[in-house]
């Protein structure tokens, strides 16, 4: 018994030796393939989230847009407010997911220079323009230049100034980023847009531009007419 005893643990030590082995193989390899995965893993998830911060840092600065996501158009037509006034325009909004391209063609102004150039919250032209009521804010910020501030410091229908040469004649290339026609958001479709008699300085709480000149509504054009510049 004892014989066998010796022989039987001999043979058992063989096997546990040759399984241990056999095991010891795959197990050493194993773990090195995961190991070597894991390790270029973790950078990407570390430079994923530099890039976030580097991308919502850049939002800040004025945005790019693209024309082929243009999905609606709409139009004011510009007129005089005051009797026998001579000034006319057209302006066109465009579209796009990140907000509207605002383009302008003005004639007839009878002062050169810059001349304050907003949407106003209302979608009238009466009184003088007075009936288009104040700037279109619908976040209740400062007033500032829409492109440039951002709709945290600046009034959704800021667009800045409009410049007018010696002849009268004024255009306006412009973008409104997160201003759109249709949907749930922030939408000018039927509101006043307004050209003033003096230059919009960024002054508190209006920009100081004074009378409006130049008044026409918003509105969406169903069949778009025109592409934006590029
Ligand atoms: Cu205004």
């Amino acid at each position: 018994m004892r014989k066998y005893f010796g022989l039987m643990f001999l043979i058992v030590l063989f096997v546990f030796f040759a399984k241990l082995n056999s095991f010891a193989q795959p197990a050493d390899a194993q773990p090195a393939v995961p190991a070597e995965a894991a390790a270029p893993v973790d950078p990407p998830t570390n430079s994923t989230i530099e890039t976030t911060t580097e991308d919502s840092a850049i939002i800040q600065e004025p945005q790019e847009y693209d024309p082929g996501t243009v999905t609606g158009q709409a139009n004011a037509v510009i007129k005089g407010t005051q009797e026998g006034s001579k000034v006319e325009g057209e302006v066109v909004f465009w579209d796009t997911k990140d907000g509207l391209i605002v383009e302008g063609d003005f004639s007839g102004i009878p002062t050169p220079g810059k001349h304050g150039f907003h949407v106003h919250e209302k979608g009238s032209c009466e009184d003088e323009g007075k009936a288009a009521g104040g700037h279109y804010n619908p976040m209740g910020a400062p007033h500032g230049m829409l492109e440039k501030d951002g709709m945290q410091k600046a009034h959704g229908g800021d667009m800045g100034n409009i410049e007018v040469d010696d002849e009268g004649y004024a255009t306006y290339d412009g973008f409104l980023p997160g201003i759109h026609l249709k949907g749930e958001g922030h939408v000018v479709t039927g509101l006043a847009v307004i050209v003033h008699e003096k230059v919009d300085d960024f002054g508190q709480p209006t920009g100081n531009a004074g009378g409006r000149i130049g008044c026409g509504i918003i509105q969406v054009v169903e069949e778009p007419t025109e592409e934006p510049n590029e």
